[in-house]
Parts: C-alpha cells; structure tokens; sequence
C-alpha cells in the first residue's frame, strides 16, 4: 500500500499517527486479491455497501485497490439491475459463512458462473462512494486521475441500472420508494425498526437444525441477532429463492416488504451523486434527471415515513401499511438530503440531541425499554452510520456538531480499536476486532475531506 500520502494537519497528532497506520494495517489484512472482505473469520466474502465505505477511506492509500473492489462487486451485478449483498469467494469454503453459496443457489447470469452471489441487495451507497473516490483520486496526479475517469465511466452505467432496479422493481408500495424485502437488505440486520413488521413473518426454529449458524462459532452470543431472528432470516431467503427472486407479484408471496427510512435516503443520496458524475462526464440533461429524481424521492421520504408526533422518520410495513414505533437512527438519516424541509431538519437535530441518542448516535434510543448496549442494531454505536449523520450535519451547515462528531468517532476507535461496533455507554469494542469499514471511515474522518458537494446553500 502507498500510505505516503500526506494524511492532513489533523494526523500530525500522535494519536492520528497511530490510528492512520493501525486502519492502513487493518485494510491490508483483509485485502483478498481483488476485493476486501470486511472482517477475515466473520465475514470472509465480499459484501456489497461494505465496499462503498471501504473504497471513500482506501481511495486515501490505495485508490487502484477502491476502484478494484467496486468493479469486482459490479461485475457480480445482475441482469436487472440488482448488485447482489455479497459476492461469494469461490476459494472459501461452503462451511465458512452461513448463509453460503449452496443455500442461496443463485442460478448462473451473463458470464457468472450458478452460486456466485446471493439474491438480495443492500443500501445504494455505491454512487456516492464512488463520487468520493473519483475526488479523493484525482486529487492525487496524473495517473490516478486517469485511473479514476475510467473506472467512473465503467461504472456510470451500472450505478444507473442499479438505482432503476431500485425505483422500479422494488417499488412495491406504489408510492415512489424502495422496499426491502429482507432486513439484511437493510444493512441495520436486527434494528428494532423491523420488530413489528418482522412478528408476522413465520418463524421455524427447527431451521436452524438443519441450517447451522456458522456467526456463533466466531462472535459472542449476546452480541449478535437471535435464533429466532435467524429462524426468520433462513424462512425470508427460502420464500424469496423459491421464486427465483423474482420480484413481480412478491408483496403476495412474500411476508416481509419494508419501506426504510435510512435505505431510501441513501438512494436519493446517491441520484445527487449520480448527478455530480454525470456533470463530470459531460451529460448535463442526464444530471438534471438525476437532480429531479433525487426531489422527488425526498418528497415520497416526507410523505410516506415522517411521524409528525415523533418529529423524526420510521419504517413503513407495506404489508399493514403501519410505521414502526421504534425510534431507531434510521429514522434520522434523511438528515443527509439537502432538500428536506426546514422545518423537518430542526425537528430531527432536536431528536438527535435529546436523551434518546446524542453524539456519536447509537442504533436504536438510548431510554427504550428494549435498548441492548451489546446486540448488534439494537443498541451499539456503528461508524459507518455516524459517517453518514456527519455527512447530514455537514449538508445542513450544523459544522460544530459535525465537528465534535468527528472527533468523537476519532476518539472511540483509537481507545478501543477498529472494532465492528462499540457499546454506547462504555466504548467497548464489540463483535468482529479488524473490521474493514471502522479502519476505511477511520481514515477518512482523519483525512476530513469528506464535506459533501451538495452542501445546502446560505
Ligand atoms: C452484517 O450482516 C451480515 C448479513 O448480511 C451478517 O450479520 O452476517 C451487517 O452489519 C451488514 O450491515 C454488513 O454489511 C455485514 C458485513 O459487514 O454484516
């Protein structure tokens, strides 16, 4: 890895000296050839919005190595569009994550060989990391800025295809937004967000009798989802691939379909990154497309997710056309749309500095009766999502809080290390201790040169 580049006056700091090399280090052991993978025991394939964090910090140290993993995670892009969760290394072994490539059996597609990916998605982020990458790169002479313009064109495209096969396929509720149809499609697995919507999905522990939890055998118990979470998770994938995840008429089939407030922000998110790409490549009607559409997602947000009594942005359940109760950072991430009303951003700040979170946000409100400072979305401190609080905060000119933010990020994982995620009272390091995207985001939030081009004016 090239780690010479001048890493910004903030890591003349000791510290950021430390925390610079130590995140370098992390990403150098978890490269696999022509992806990273986001942690070597836990997580040993190539996941799909892991990469994006992962390519806005290594574009700092290594920006052939963010082009690399992006390209080989869209190679893996199917047919119609969809860029598959996680793409399957064919050189681990079956019995080395579960759910492997056997019980996803994901047919063969272009020249991809049957079992090369699973069938479901997950956030969008792709646009905008690749948007950061191309900044980050050509700011960084002649040869990566080559570099960069040709894998933006590659990838140009097929970010376009993706967000299509989002808006359209996946608009299952009619009403202009994308459903999930899995909570690993979410990013946020067991958020509290799902809870209720999740109770009228059929749960068959004796699934997990013949399907065995390979995550157990790695990671403490108590940190990770449930049986009965997984039991669900297992009886989700089974419903979905008996169809061949095909997604016409799914809301009938289907008992999960989930409009999240986090995952639609990031789609429209990323039109406006769509937009910047575009800009740059000489296609101005297509970046004023994009432009309208990023609106138009922001007003279907407001219209089908806002709770005027919370002041703050839940899930919708298709299904029971109902919004979960759960106050979950989720709800607060629409935060990072330059266009959301005044009105609906102060509400937001007020929720964020209540009680229920504070800075760095945790995943779910700090007084809920149900609030778990240990279980993975149900309560622990994740980076990659106070990443994008920050990037919200920024667009919105609140630099103070995005400021101390920053620095708290800083603070947490140099004292306790590049952990996967952090118990929000103490700091305690928490599930898988190498993780790539707590290293990348390290990196960038040292670098901090992450202020957003579609900084709101004024
Ligand atoms: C977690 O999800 C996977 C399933 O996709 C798992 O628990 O096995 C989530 O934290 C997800 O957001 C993340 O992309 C993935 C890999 O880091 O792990």
């Amino acid at each position: 890895m090239h780690d010479n580049l001048p890493p910004t006056p903030a890591s003349k700091t000791e510290m950021s000296a430390e925390l610079w090399n130590s995140a370098v280090r992390v990403l150098d052991t978890n490269w696999a050839g022509d992806h990273m993978v986001p942690s070597r025991r836990l997580y040993p394939h190539q996941w799909s919005w892991d990469a994006a964090f992962i390519a806005i910090g290594l574009a700092y140290v290594n920006p052939t190595r963010a082009w690399r993993d992006l390209r080989s995670l869209f190679e893996a892009q199917w047919p119609d569009g969809r860029v598959p969760h996680i793409v399957f290394d064919p050189a681990t072994a079956e019995g080395d994550y579960f759910p492997g490539p056997a019980f996803w059996d994901v047919p063969a597609y272009g020249n991809r060989a049957a079992r090369g990916s699973t069938g479901i998605i997950q956030p969008p982020m792709h646009a905008i990391a690749a948007w950061e990458v191309y900044r980050r790169a050509s700011a960084h002479g002649a040869n990566c800025g080559q570099e960069a313009r040709t894998e933006l064109e590659w990838l140009y495209p097929r970010l376009v295809a993706q967000q299509r096969y989002l808006t359209t396929d996946r608009n299952l509720g009619r009403g202009g937004l994308a459903s999930i149809v899995h909570p690993w499609e979410s990013g946020l697995d067991n958020s509290p967000a799902w809870d209720e919507a999740m109770a009228n999905v059929p749960a068959d522990l004796a699934l997990l009798t013949t399907h065995r939890r390979r995550d157990l055998d790695v990671s403490h118990a108590a940190h990770r989802p449930t049986d009965l979470d997984y039991s669900r998770y297992v009886g989700l994938v089974l419903s979905y691939r008996a169809d061949g995840y095909a997604d016409a008429g799914l809301l009938d089939r289907h008992a999960f379909a989930v409009e999240c407030p986090a995952f639609n922000s990031i789609l429209a998110a990323a039109e406006l990154s769509l937009a910047q790409i575009a800009r740059e490549l000489g296609l101005p009607a297509e970046a004023a497309a994009h432009r309208d559409r990023a609106e138009q997602l922001t007003t279907a947000i407001v219209k089908r997710l806002w709770n005027p009594a919370t002041g703050t942005f839940h899930a919708l359940d298709v299904h029971t056309g109902k919004l979960s109760p759960a106050n979950c950072v989720s709800g607060l991430l629409p935060l990072m749309l330059p266009d959301l009303p005044a009105e609906l951003v102060e509400s937001i700040m007020t929720e964020m500095r209540s009680e229920r979170f504070g800075l760095p946000v945790p995943s779910y409100d700090r007084t809920a009766a149900d609030f778990d400072t240990m279980r993975y979305w149900r309560g622990p401190v994740w980076i990659n999502v106070n990443w994008l609080i920050r990037r919200g905060l920024l667009v919105h000119g609140f630099r103070d809080e995005a400021e101390e933010l920053r620095l708290a990020m800083v603070r947490l994982v140099h004292r306790n290390g590049h952990f996967e995620y952090f118990h929000p009272a103490t700091g305690e390091g928490l599930g898988a201790p190498t993780f790539s995207w707590t290293a990348a985001l390290s990196l960038d939030l040292l670098a901090d040169r992450s202020v957003p081009t579609y900084v709101k004016a004024g």
